[in-house]
């Protein structure tokens, strides 16, 4: 259609746009990023995206999740700090990611419509169980004064936009732009091809990622990428897009290196980060 454009990101564009980081830098200069997620039965969502976000980059990691949770990922993720839900604050937060395993309580819903709005100026990745909150709270997204990044799967897709799966597949591009626009969010709509859409319209198609990305845990790890990449990256799409490429391309890699489509998980693809960011640089 007339005035759309629409590309197939490249290699050379992600080694291009990844960012350079300055040696004089110390953590403050990487972003000091706030991920809500985490239920009692969903500690592993939190652990995912924490500890995809410390690999991918980022500065400083708060954590905010249940208490019960606390001791389970408090272990597995110690680079990053931890306050409980009814401490969370986004005082001098430059990046929000929320939603992995967080739980579909009012509690949770809440806690979605604060973190959407009090970050109106930074940017916020909203994921998983977010996602199933804001389907009756759009209205908040457009108030925002940085557009929210969206990354929702086929069905997360449909339960938003009102129509079936079936409905999604059907028509990923067109469905993709009409919701990016009218709603004003960065949509990352997932799946073999992910597609990433900008607020304007604009479309990439991602190439990387494989089935073994089919299985629990993986877009969690996606959105502790993308959080981590918000916070380096001068342009959201730029962001967005990068960290999209080197999720899949973690899943690539491990196949390149003997695993099968069956065997890897999450854990697997987020140790697949560091080699991957290495190629790149
Ligand atoms: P079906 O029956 O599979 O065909 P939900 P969720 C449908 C956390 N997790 N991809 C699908 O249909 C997440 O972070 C925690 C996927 C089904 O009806 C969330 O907080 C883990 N689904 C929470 O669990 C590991 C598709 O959508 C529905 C689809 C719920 O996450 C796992 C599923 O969607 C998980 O990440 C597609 N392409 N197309 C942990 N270890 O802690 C259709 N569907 O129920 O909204 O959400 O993804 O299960
Ligand atoms: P989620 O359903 O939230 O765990 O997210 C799944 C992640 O794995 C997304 O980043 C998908 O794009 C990716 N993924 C799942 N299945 C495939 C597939 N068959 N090929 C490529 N990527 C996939
Ligand atoms: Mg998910």
């Amino acid at each position: 259609a007339v005035g759309i454009q629409r590309r197939l990101r490249n290699r050379a564009e992600v080694i291009r746009t990844l960012p350079v980081r300055d040696p004089f830098s110390h953590k403050g200069s990487h972003g000091r990023g706030l991920l809500v997620a985490g239920a009692e039965g969903m500690p592993g969502a939190a652990f995912f995206a924490a500890r995809s976000a410390l690999r991918s980059g980022i500065g400083l990691l708060k954590v905010c999740v249940p208490d019960a949770v606390k001791p389970v990922i408090g272990a597995g993720v110690p680079e990053a700090m931890y306050m409980s839900r009814h401490q969370l604050n986004f005082e001098s937060i430059t990046g929000v990611a929320i939603g992995p395993g967080l739980g579909r309580g009012r509690d949770e819903e809440a806690l979605v419509l604060r973190a959407v709005e009090e970050s109106s100026e930074v940017p916020c990745v909203i994921d998983a169980d977010a996602l199933f909150h804001l389907k009756t709270h759009l209205d908040v997204l457009r108030a925002r004064k940085v557009p929210a990044v969206l990354s929702p799967h086929a069905g997360e897709m449909a339960r938003l936009a009102g129509v079936s799966v079936k409905e999604v597949e059907r028509s990923r591009f067109a469905l993709s732009q009409a919701f990016a626009q009218n709603n004003h969010v960065y949509l990352v709509l997932k799946g073999k091809y992910t597609i990433i859409t900008a607020p304007d319209g604009r479309q990439s198609v991602n190439p990387t990622g494989n089935a073994a990305l089919a299985k629990g845990g993986s877009g969690d790890v996606l959105t502790g990428i993308l959080l981590a990449f918000l916070l380096q990256h001068e342009q959201i799409m730029e962001a967005v897009c990068n960290a999209v490429y080197v999720h899949g391309a973690a899943a690539d890699e491990l196949v390149k290196r003997g695993h099968s489509l069956l065997d890897v998980l999450a854990t697997d693809v987020i140790e697949m980060i560091p080699p991957v960011l290495h190629q790149l640089y």
